[in-house]
Formats: C-alpha cells, structure tokens, sequence
C-alpha cells in the first residue's frame, strides 16, 4: 500500500518511518511511505506556504497554491484518497482504520500548521477529513503517524500472528485482558493462578471474564455496544476464583 504525506516538516515523519511494525513493513515492501515537503511547491525566495488571514486576527493561514499543486502532483502519480487531518474532521476510529486498510488504495495524508488551511483546498481537492480527537495539537503531522500507524499494522502480511489484528479491543468491542510474564511473583504481586493453570478453556474463560470487568469499569460505553453472549452474561461480574 502506498501511503503519502504532505507536510512543511518531511523530517518529522521520515524519523518515525523506520522504527518497529512500520518501519518493517517498509523495508519488505508492504507499505511505500513518502512524506513531501510542501515548500517544494511553494514559489518565491521565501518559499512562503503561510499568508495572513483575510479579515485579521491572529496566526497564519496556509496558502492555497502550494498544498493544492503538491496535491496535484502526488494524484498524477497514484490517484489516492486524498485525506486532511484536521480538528474539524470525523473521529477516527477502529472501523475507519480498517476502512482504509482494506480499500487498498493509496493514500495522501495531508498535514496542516497554523491556524490553519484557505478553505478552498477542502473544496476541490480533499475527499474526506479525519481528525484524531478532541484536543488540541499543533498541526496534522503526529495525527498522519496515528492513521499510518493503526492502518499499517492492518495489512496483509504486516503482523507476524496473522490474528493478532483480528483479536485487538476496538475490534473485538472491548478492552484488552491484563497480561503477565515471569515470574510468577513479583514485588508480592501473584500471577492469577487460572492463567499458570494449563488449562486451555479455564485460561480462555479467565481472559473473557477479565476483558469484560475491564470494559465495565472503564468503558461502560463500549460494552452497551458490546453484542455479548450467554457466556459473556454468566462470567461477568463473578469473582475470578469462581
Ligand atoms: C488553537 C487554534 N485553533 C482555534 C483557533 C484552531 C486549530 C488550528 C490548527 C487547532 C489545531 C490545529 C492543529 N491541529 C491539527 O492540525 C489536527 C488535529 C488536532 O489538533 N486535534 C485532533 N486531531 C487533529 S488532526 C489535525
């Protein structure tokens, strides 16, 4: 898949291409990252991508011939989803991630700074805007990471446990269980017995019953969407010894 990014920091998005899933998905070819530099597309000796706003007030705006031609020459190339981070944006989520991963299609991610971008490129050259929350950054470059990070790790291929997407929370609809590793006691804290049982079905049960306390307690949100079985019911709320 093919993932591109329009940004006026490149540098900032290349660091993070080389580390863990991502960056090993890179190096075996499932994923082309390229991250533009928009004063690339910016004219003058100055090179300026911001202008002030019409009507005054503080800040910058990012002017519209720079980003609108980046976008133009990234489309020639691969006709992507052409996709603008901003707070304005729907909330992304598990499914949009998904959504994203299994189109197939490139993407271009484009990145904002200052107060902002001239309304006119949302017009003509952006198919959808996502945001990644509701609280405040400083431009759409981490939030670009976010959406690089959560569809990447959705590829074919990219996960060494072909699995392991299909079982996370989110796409489950609850909360991950709580994991351990040795040893088995540390600093006076026990590793629950179920789990060092051996018992295949107990472990499994202890796990279920684990995820779904878990998502009671802190997202009640989630489990009211939750479809939960007769079992889900039975184990929820029993003591883990039970
Ligand atoms: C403080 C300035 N804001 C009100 C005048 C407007 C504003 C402009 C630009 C607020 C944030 C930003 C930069 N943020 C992003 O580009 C962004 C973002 C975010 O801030 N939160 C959640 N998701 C996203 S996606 C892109």
């Amino acid at each position: 898949m093919r993932v591109d990014v329009l940004t006026v920091f490149p540098e900032m998005l290349e660091m993070v291409f080389g580390y863990g899933v991502v960056g090993r998905a890179r190096e075996r070819g499932l994923i082309a990252l390229k991250a533009w530099d928009l004063r690339d597309f910016a004219e003058g000796s100055y090179r300026q991508v911001d202008d002030t706003p019409y009507g005054g007030g503080g800040g910058m705006v990012m002017k519209p011939e720079p980003i609108t031609r980046a976008i133009e020459a990234v489309s020639a190339e691969c006709s992507p989803r052409r996709i603008f981070l901003s707070p304005q944006g729907r909330p992304f989520d598990q499914k949009k991630a998904e959504e994203l991963a299994a189109g197939g299609s490139p993407l271009l991610l484009i990145c904002g700074r200052y107060e902002g971008v001239d309304e006119r490129v949302r017009e003509g050259f952006v198919d959808e805007e996502i945001s990644v929350g509701d609280y405040v950054l400083t431009g759409g470059e981490l939030p670009a990471l976010i959406v690089i990070d959560a569809v990447s790790r959705l590829l074919p291929g990219v996960l060494g446990n072909e699995d392991s997407a299909a079982n996370d929370s989110f796409t489950t609809g609850l909360l991950d269980c709580p994991h351990y590793t040795r040893p088995p006691e540390f600093r006076g804290m026990r590793v629950p017995e179920a789990l060092m049982s051996g018992n295949h079905d107990e472990i499994r049960r202890w796990r279920r019953r684990a995820a779904l306390d878990r998502t009671r307690e802190r997202r009640g949100d989630l489990l009211d969407r939750a479809e939960l079985s007769e079992e889900d019911r039975r184990l929820m709320g029993r003591s883990p010894e039970s």
